[in-house]
């Protein structure tokens, strides 16, 4: 019979091996390699260098309290690996160690005391020396020296920016001053390697300067005078944002900051002070044809029916 002949063929097989403890332990322990070496090459093959790919998502900065930041941030991420890399070493090697096999139940082990003493000073040592560093970066990052270089007065209002260079006069006799408006992105002039101040006030409600690459912002509060000091080694263009949600046109309010030597920066205060418009003085240092205008960001269209009419 054709049934009799299928569990005859059945019975033929040869029965499979019994796989010992250790080598079923060896063959998991290598696919777990196997795993984790195709984890690393994925984080690498994602990042654009191995730098990148171990700043663990990290932005790059361009101030020296950026890269206390990347210390710290480095620091976390490692000691949280190393945890969790202990904890789930733990996890695989009792589910291969201790997995079922029979009815018995293996030694059970309960108040333990010195165990339960390590897991509850372990992790309180872990905490007090991420803490310690934190607040250590945290004092370092927010520091303000009894002298800055350069002060600028950040005034924020629905919906842009104004910016005054403290201690310099215009050919009006006011301070030399940027301001934005609907149709033109205001240009904050910084040099590197100075000690910048900035002093923030808000002429009606929350909002909040952000220059992405400088991994900082402080909100901009009426009533408030909230500071902050930083040195930008990197010179550039960077765009600057309100952080805060501050009404219908928040996402519009944008500037831009061009970092340049301290020499450029002294002649754009000069032009400037000399009544001299920021693109011309612009061009006198050097930024020609559309530069002498933002190049990180545009002036968005500020009319409420411009979606409607564009349909
Ligand atoms: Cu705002």
């Amino acid at each position: 019979m054709q049934r009799q002949g299928r569990q005859e063929h059945v019975a033929a097989r040869p029965s499979p091996k019994r796989t010992s403890p250790r080598r079923s332990a060896s063959r998991a322990s290598g696919r777990l390699g196997v795993a984790l070496v195709g984890l690393g090459s994925l984080v690498l093959l994602a990042g654009c260098s191995a730098k990148d790919a171990f700043a663990f998502g990290w932005p790059k900065g361009i101030t020296p309290q950026a890269d206390q930041m990347y210390d710290l941030w480095i620091g976390s991420v490692v000691a949280a690996l190393a945890v969790g890399v202990f904890v789930w070493g733990l996890i695989f090697w009792c589910v291969v160690r201790y997995r079922k096999r029979g009815e018995e139940l293996p030694a059970q082990t309960r108040y333990n005391m010195p165990i339960e003493v390590l897991y509850t000073v372990v992790p309180f040592l872990v905490i007090a020396v991420l803490f310690y560093y934190t607040a250590i970066i945290q004092t370092y990052v927010d520091k303000r020296s009894a002298k800055p270089d350069v002060t600028v007065d950040v005034v924020a209002f629905k919906w842009n920016w104004q910016f005054r260079y403290e201690g310099t006069q215009d050919d009006t006799g006011a301070t030399v001053s940027e301001t934005g408006t609907s149709s033109y992105i205001p240009i904050l002039v910084l040099p590197t390697g100075k000690k910048i101040r900035f002093k923030e006030e808000s002429k009606d409600v929350i909002h909040s300067f952000w220059v992405p690459e400088l991994l900082f912002k402080r909100d901009v509060m009426p009533g408030f005078d909230n500071q902050f000091e930083v040195t930008v080694r990197q010179p550039g263009e960077y765009v600057g944002r309100c952080a805060e949600l501050c009404g219908t046109y928040h996402s519009m309010m944008n500037f831009e900051v061009r970092v340049v030597s301290p020499e450029k920066y002294q002649k754009y205060i000069e032009l400037r002070s000399q009544g001299t418009s920021t693109p011309d003085a612009l061009e006198a240092i050097g930024y020609t044809g559309k530069e002498r205008y933002a190049i990180t960001t545009e002036p968005f269209n500020t009319k409420r029916d411009a979606a409607r009419d564009k349909k």
